[in-house]
């Protein structure tokens, strides 16, 4: 069972996905991992792409760049974990690159799809979007962490992204399930844990 994690900046992802695999994890064999990232190789793009320094990545390279990540994650991490049966909880997949390469940055859904066509071919059994407004998120983070170079947008393009999390949510109404993140993370993890439960 391979489950995505998808919100904007501060929606939760990270501390939920702790909270549920403590839980899980009493009873399945956990994989918890995060885009971009979760290998050696990943990690290092991951550099590239988010630190500050690297200011003038371009939109095309950008959305190249976390295809590429995502291409020796698949590989190296989530499928292998896969093939030994575990449940793989990763913090964001495909559904950011549509929401914020595809739309907040005007690239379009078709072509993330066809560079993400080259990277993988394996979907998420189940994607959980946590939806926050954007003001809420960044104003979460911005008290906790150093903002990365993405963080750092401007707000009309962080409400873009939600905008797009929505369009995607459309898209793909079989596999992406809203939840509204305006709520306790003990809330939001136990809802995530009963549809995790329903599905296995
Ligand atoms: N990106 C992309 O553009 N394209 C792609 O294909 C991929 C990614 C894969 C990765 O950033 C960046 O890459 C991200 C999208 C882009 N960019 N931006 N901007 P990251 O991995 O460094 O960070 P993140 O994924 O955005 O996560 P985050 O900022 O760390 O937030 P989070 O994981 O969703 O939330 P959290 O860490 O669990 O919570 C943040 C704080 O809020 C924490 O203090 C919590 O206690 C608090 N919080 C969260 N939820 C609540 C609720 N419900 N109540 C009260 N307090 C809360």
């Amino acid at each position: 069972m391979f489950i995505t994690f998808e919100g904007g900046e501060g929606s939760g992802k990270t501390t939920l996905i702790r909270l549920i695999r403590e839980k899980l994890g009493r009873t399945f064999d956990i994989k918890t991992t995060r885009e971009p990232g979760g290998s050696k190789v990943a990690e290092a793009i991951r550099d590239v792409l988010l630190n500050p320094k690297y200011e003038g990545v371009t939109p095309h390279a950008e959305a190249l760049l976390f295809a590429a990540a995502r291409a020796q994650h698949i590989d190296e991490v989530i499928l292998p974990a896969l093939r030994e049966n575990r449940i793989v909880l990763c913090d964001r997949y495909i559904d950011s690159s549509l929401a914020y390469q595809g739309y907040a940055r005007g690239l379009g859904f078709d072509f993330i799809l066809k560079i993400n066509r080259y990277a993988t071919e394996n979907m998420p059994d189940r994607t959980f979007y946590i939806d926050v407004a954007s003001e809420v998120g960044i104003g979460r983070i911005s008290q906790r962490k150093e903002l990365d170079r993405l963080d750092q947008e401007s707000k009309a393009f962080h409400h873009k992204v939600r905008q797009g999390y929505h369009e995607v949510a459309k898209m793909f109404p079989d596999r992406i399930r809203i939840v509204d993140g305006n709520r306790s993370l003990d809330d939001l993890a136990a809802e995530i844990l009963e549809k995790i439960r329903d599905l296995l």
